[in-house]
C-alpha cells in the first residue's frame, strides 16, 4: 500500500478512522438537554456492490417510494432485506488485501425523513450521533454530506445545526459489509451489517460541557472518598445531596463514602450542573491498583468470576435491547458471576451503567481483533503498520472518552488477538495518559510490555500452578521477564463452555484460591450465538450457505440462544459460590466461610434440611457469625435432629435484592452420614431352559444370546456393553491443542460399531454366565466381557466384568450397560446428583436428592446435538409408566444414569435439536465410568484423574420389575 494508492482509495477502503466527525465524548442516558430518537422503520435499498458513483438517493427529493424497509436499530441480514448471515471465527471471509475489500460489497442504503418539533432548541448545536453502525457509514442530511466513519461498535457525531431545515429533513445513511475497518474486525462472531444501535438527535446547547470525566477515589485505610469531576468547555457545579457536596468541577473533595464494589455496588446519585445542561451522575468511589503483584481494588485483592460476553440476540443480533441487557446481567448476579469482559468490543453504553448498578467488574476491550493475520504469519498486520496507527488511537480514544465515567471498568483492553505492534503500544501510551486510574490489559503480546497484568487464553492447569508460584518459563529478555513475573495473572480465556462443558473448572478455582497471584478468569463465553431458524431450531456457521464458515465454533457460551441457562452455568455458579459449607469438626455441625473478597454475610440467611430416604425429616436456620471476607465459623443447626442421612445447608437471600429474590440459593453444601450399605446381587434361584428362552428369577432371556427378552412385566431389548457415546465438541477438540483429540480416535478404532461375539452362555448352578468379545471390525483389540446373572426374591442381579484385550491407548468414552425399554417408561426417578447432567470433571452442581421428572427433561438441548444428560452419583434409578409399572435398577456402586428417546448413534448423527426424533423406545444407559469432557474444543483436554483409561473393570446392578 503506498501513499498514493491509498490517496486514491474510496473512502470505505482508505485505512483512514473517517471524516467530518466530532472529537468523542461521554455517553449518558439523560439529561435536560433535548433530544429526539432518529429510530424506527427507515427506508432501505440493497446493492451487491458498493457502486460509489452513484449518490444520487441522498439529494432531497429522491423518490424511494420502491424501496423496503429495515428497522432502526437493526441488521438488515436478519430483517428479510436481503443477504444472510456469515459466520467465520478467525478467517476473513474475503482475500487479505488491506484496505482492500471486495467489489461484492453489499451496501445498504438507509434513508429517513423526519420533523423538527415546534419546540427544538435555537441555541447551541444540533449533533447527530450514531452509536453503533457496521461496518462502515457514510451520512448526509438533506443532501449535504456530513462525512463518514468506521469504527462500528463505537459511537460518532456530526454537527448538524446548520443543515436542518425547519420543516422536513431527509437523513442518508450508506453502509458497507466491508470496509478498511473490517480488517479491525475479524472478532469470532457472526458479521451482520446494518445499522444496529441507535441514532439520536442531540441538543448541545450553549454552556453545556463538551466532555467530563469523574474521578471518584477510595482510600481504604481511613474510609475516604476524593470527587473531582473535570469539566471542558463549561463552567459546572458538582452536586451530591446525600453527601451534602456541592463543589466547582475541577475541584475536589475527600470526605468519609461507602466505597463501590462489584458485590457492595453503592452509587450516590448526583449531578454536573453546568448553565446549559445539567446532568445526572451516578458515582461509585473505588481505587484500583497494582500492589504487590496483585491487583487490588479498595486496598483488597479481588477475584475474577468472569464471563466473556459478546452482544446476542438469537433474532435481532447485535442490536440487543434493553430488556435483554438487563437479563444477561440479572442471570450472571443469579449465577454468582462478578465479572464481564466485553469481549471483543465495548458493548451498548447502557450495558455499563448496568454493571454499576447490578456490580460487576468490568474489563472494557477496544472493537480491534485482526486474528485472519495469524494464518500469514502476520504479514500485514494493521496493528504493526503505522497507517493504521490513527483509526487504531480513533478506536481507543472513542472507548475511553464514552466509557471513562464508570465505575465499573476496572480495566481497559486494548482488543484481543492481534499479535503485536507498534500500533496497540500507541494505543497504550495514549490510554495511559489520559486515564492513568484504570489498568491496562492485553492478551496478544506475551512479553507484557504495553499492559498491567499478565494474561493468558486456555492455559493448562499445570501451567496456571506454575504461574501461580510465579515459576513460568521465562522470557528471553530478563528485564521483561521480572517485570512480567511480578504481575497479576489473569486468564482473559479459558473454560470453553461449547456444546457439553466445559469440565475442569472446580480445578481451575482451587488453584485461584490457592495462589495469590491467580486472579480469577472469564469463561469463553456467556451466550451461544444460535441464530433462531425455522428449520434447524439454532443455526450456526454454515446454515446460511457460507462459502467459507465454522460450523457451531459459534455455539460455545454458558447460555443457550433463547437465554436458558445450559448445564455449564449451572456448573460455573456452583464452583464459583461465595461461600463454602461443609462439615463441622463434630458431627453434625457445618463449617461456613466467607468467600466474598469485600463483602459479609449479613445479606444471607442460612437454612437447613435433614433428608432421610428421600423425605425431609426436620428443618430450620443457622445462626451465622458476620464472618469477613475469608474468614471461616463452625456453626450447629438450630434445632436437633438424630440419626444418619442427607444434610443440606443452603446460603440464600435474606431479601430481595436488584437481582434476586428473597430465598434465592447463591450457596450451598451437603453431608451425608451413615451412607447405607449396597444391594448384593441377589442370588439362590436357578435357571431354566425351556424352548429358546433361559429363565432366571424375573428374567427371560434369550438362550442362544444370552440377552434378557423381559424383567417381570417388562419387555427389556438389546442389553449389553456400551463404551459409545456421542462425541461432544470438546471430545472432537480443536486442530491447535496439543492434547491428543479422542473424539477422533474413538471414532477411527470404530468404537461406535463395537461387535458383540458371544462365545459361551452358561446356565449353571444359580447364575447365568454370559461370556463374550465385544470388539471393532478391523482392529485386534476388544473388551472380554462376562455377565454374571443370577436372582433371588424377585430381584435380578447382574455383575459385568469387563478385560481389555490389546493395546488400548485411549481412553474409553463410557462403560456400562445400556438396553431400550418401550416408550411408555418415560417417567424417571432417582436417588442421587440432581437435578440437572454432571460428567466427572463437571459435577459440582449435582447435589445429592431423590429427584423426578420425563426423560425428555433429562436432555441437555445442545445445539449441536451430542453426549448429554447423564446424571451422577445415582444409587438407583426408576423408569416407569404413567400407572407406576416398571423397571428399577440398583447399583452395586453409584452409577451414572441416562435415558433418552434415541439410541447414542442418532444423537451423534444429529446436526441440528430438531433432527432428533422420538422413537418407540427409551433407552438406558447404566455406566460404572464415564470419560471426563475438559475444554478441548479450544483448551485444554481431560484431566488424567478423569480419563477414563481401558482398564480390567467390575461392576453389578440389581433390577427389579415395579408396578
Ligand atoms: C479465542 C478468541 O479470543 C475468542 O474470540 C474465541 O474465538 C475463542 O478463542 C474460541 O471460541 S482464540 C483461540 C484460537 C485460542
Amino acid at each position: 500500500m503506498s501513499r498514493t494508492e491509498t490517496d486514491t482509495l474510496p473512502w470505505y477502503e482508505d485505512p483512514s478512522p473517517g471524516t467530518g466527525g466530532l472529537a468523542p465524548r461521554p455517553w449518558y442516558a439523560t439529561s435536560d438537554a433535548w433530544r429526539m430518537s432518529l429510530n424506527g422503520e427507515w427506508a432501505f435499498r440493497l446493492s451487491p456492490r458498493a457502486a460509489t458513483e452513484d449518490e444520487s438517493f441522498a439529494r432531497p427529493g429522491f423518490d424511494a417510494s420502491e424501496w423496503g424497509t429495515v428497522a432502526v436499530p437493526g441488521h438488515w441480514v436478519l430483517q428479510g432485506a436481503g443477504g444472510a448471515p456469515a459466520y467465520t471465527n478467525v478467517v476473513y471471509p474475503f482475500p487479505v488485501d488491506p484496505p482492500r475489500v471486495p467489489s461484492e460489497n453489499p451496501t445498504g442504503d438507509h434513508l429517513r425523513t423526519f420533523t423538527l418539533p415546534g419546540d427544538r432548541p435555537q441555541d447551541g448545536e444540533l449533533v447527530l450521533r450514531f452509536e453503533g453502525v457496521e461496518s462502515c457509514a457514510r451520512v448526509w442530511l438533506n443532501g449535504r454530506e456530513l462525512g463518514d466513519f468506521k469504527g462500528s461498535r463505537l459511537p460518532h457525531e456530526f454537527a448538524v445545526g446548520d443543515l436542518l431545515n425547519p420543516g422536513e429533513n431527509v437523513l442518508a445513511v450508506r453502509v458497507h459489509a466491508w470496509s478498511s475497518g473490517s480488517y479491525l474486525e475479524d472478532q469470532d462472531q457472526w458479521w451482520l451489517p446494518g445499522i444496529f444501535r441507535e441514532v439520536t438527535l442531540v441538543h448541545r446547547p450553549d454552556g453545556a460541557p463538551r466532555d467530563f470525566f469523574v474521578h471518584a477515589g477510595y482510600d481504604h485505610r481511613d474510609g475516604s472518598g476524593t470527587l473531582l469531576v473535570e469539566c471542558e468547555g463549561a463552567d459546572g457545579r458538582v452536586l451530591v445531596p446525600e453527601l451534602g457536596v456541592d463543589i466547582a468541577s475541577g475541584a475536589s473533595v475527600t470526605l468519609p463514602v461507602e466505597p463501590w464494589t462489584a458485590e457492595t455496588p453503592r452509587l450516590y446519585d448526583a449531578e454536573l450542573v453546568t448553565a446549559g445542561e445539567r446532568i445526572p451522575l451516578r458515582i461509585g468511589f473505588r481505587t484500583v491498583v497494582v500492589e504487590d503483584g496483585v491487583i487490588k481494588v479498595n486496598g483488597g485483592r479481588l477475584l475474577f468470576r468472569g464471563v466473556n460476553r459478546h452482544e446476542f440476540h438469537p433474532e435481532t443480533g447485535r442490536a440487543v435491547d434493553a430488556s435483554t441487557m438487563r437479563r444477561d446481567l440479572v442471570l450472571m448476579k443469579q449465577h454468582n458471576i462478578n465479572a464481564v469482559r466485553t469481549s471483543h468490543y465495548p458493548p451498548h453504553p447502557a450495558f455499563l451503567d448496568l454493571c454499576d448498578e447490578l456490580g460487576l467488574w468490568v474489563i472494557d476491550e477496544c472493537d480491534l481483533e485482526t486474528h485472519g493475520f495469524v494464518d500469514l504469519e502476520w504479514r500485514g498486520n494493521p496493528v504493526d503498520d503505522e497507517r493504521w496507527t490513527p483509526a487504531l488511537l480513533d478506536r481507543a480514544a472513542r472507548m475511553v472518552e464514552r466509557d471513562k465515567n464508570h465505575a465499573s471498568v476496572i480495566i481497559w483492553s486494548l482488543g484481543n488477538e492481534c499479535g503485536s505492534g507498534s500500533g496497540l503500544t500507541s494505543m497504550a501510551e495514549w490510554i495511559r495518559g489520559r486515564d492513568p486510574e484504570r489498568l491496562l490489559h492485553y492478551e496478544g503480546d506475551l512479553s507484557c510490555e504495553d499492559v498491567d497484568l499478565y494474561s493468558r487464553m486456555y492455559p493448562t492447569h499445570a501451567e496456571v500452578e506454575l504461574i501461580g508460584k510465579r515459576a513460568e518459563e521465562p522470557l528471553a529478555d530478563p528485564e521483561l521477564d521480572a517485570r512480567r513475573r511480578a504481575m497479576p495473572f489473569v486468564m482473559c480465556e479459558y473454560g470453553h463452555a461449547m456444546g457439553n462443558g466445559p469440565g475442569g473448572l472446580s480445578e481451575y478455582q482451587r488453584l485461584f484460591e490457592r495462589y495469590e497471584r491467580l486472579q480469577g478468569g472469564f469463561v469463553w463465553e456467556w451466550i451461544d450465538h444460535g441464530f433462531a431458524h425455522p428449520e434447524h431450531g439454532f443455526a450456526y456457521g454454515g446454515d446460511f450457505g457460507e462459502e467459507l464458515h465454522d460450523g457451531n465454533f459459534v455455539c460455545d457460551g454458558l447460555l443457550f440462544p433463547d437465554r436458558t441457562p445450559s448445564p455449564g452455568l449451572v456448573e460455573y455458579k456452583k464452583v464459583i459460590e461465595p461461600v463454602r459449607i461443609g462439615p463441622g469438626s463434630a458431627a453434625g455441625t457445618f463449617t461456613v466461610t466467607n468467600g466474598y473478597d469485600f463483602a459479609g454475610l449479613g445479606h444471607l440467611e442460612f437454612v437447613w434440611s435433614h433428608e432421610v430416604d428421600g423425605t425431609v425429616v426436620a428443618s430450620g436456620t443457622l445462626a451465622v457469625p458476620e464472618l469477613a471476607p475469608g474468614a471461616s465459623a463452625e456453626v450447629a443447626p438450630d434445632a436437633a435432629s438424630a440419626g444418619d442421612g442427607l444434610w443440606t445447608v443452603r446460603a440464600v437471600l435474606a431479601g430481595d435484592t436488584a437481582w434476586g429474590e428473597r430465598g434465592h440459593v447463591v450457596a450451598w453444601g451437603q453431608v451425608e452420614t451413615g451412607v447405607r450399605a449396597v444391594p448384593a446381587p441377589a442370588a439362590g434361584e436357578r435357571p431354566v431352559r425351556a424352548g429358546g428362552l433361559i429363565t432366571l428369577g424375573p428374567g427371560v432371556f434369550d438362550a442362544a444370546t444370552g440377552v434378557p427378552v423381559r424383567i417381570g412385566d417388562v419387555p427389556v431389548e438389546g442389553l449389553r456393553l456400551d463404551v459409545w457415546r456421542a462425541p461432544t465438541d470438546n471430545d472432537n477438540g480443536a486442530a491447535w491443542q496439543p492434547d491428543e483429540r479422542y473424539g477422533l480416535r474413538w471414532r477411527e478404532l470404530g468404537l461406535h460399531r463395537m461387535r458383540h461375539r458371544v462365545d459361551a452362555v452358561e446356565a449353571d448352578g444359580d447364575a447365568l454366565t454370559v461370556r463374550t468379545r465385544v470388539a471393532p471390525a478391523g482392529w485386534d483389540l476388544g473388551l472380554r466381557t462376562t455377565y454374571r446373572w443370577t436372582a433371588a426374591g424377585g430381584r435380578l442381579g447382574l455383575t459385568v466384568s469387563v478385560v481389555p484385550d490389546g493395546d488400548w491407548r485411549v481412553p474409553l468414552p463410557r462403560l456400562g450397560i445400556r438396553f431400550a425399554l418401550p416408550a411408555a417408561y418415560g417417567g424417571a426417578r432417582w436417588t442421587g446428583g440432581g437435578p440437572g447432567e454432571a460428567y466427572p470433571d463437571t459435577r459440582a452442581a449435582a447435589m445429592l436428592g431423590t429427584w423426578e421428572m420425563g426423560v425428555d427433561a433429562l436432555q441437555t438441548p445442545y445445539v449441536r446435538p451430542q453426549e448429554n444428560g447423564a446424571r451422577a452419583d445415582v444409587r438407583w434409578a426408576e423408569l416407569t409408566d404413567t400407572g407406576g409399572a416398571g423397571l428399577r435398577a440398583e447399583g452395586g456402586t453409584p452409577f451414572w444414569f441416562t435415558a433418552r428417546r434415541w439410541t447414542s448413534e442418532q444423537l451423534d448423527a444429529a446436526e441440528h435439536a430438531p433432527d432428533l426424533v422420538a422413537g418407540d423406545r427409551v433407552w438406558v444407559n447404566l455406566d460404572h465410568a464415564l470419560q471426563g469432557i475438559g475444554s478441548q474444543s479450544c483448551g485444554p483436554g481431560v484431566l488424567p484423574e478423569h480419563r477414563l483409561g481401558a482398564e480390567p473393570a467390575e461392576f453389578s446392578f440389581v433390577f427389579a420389575p415395579l408396578g
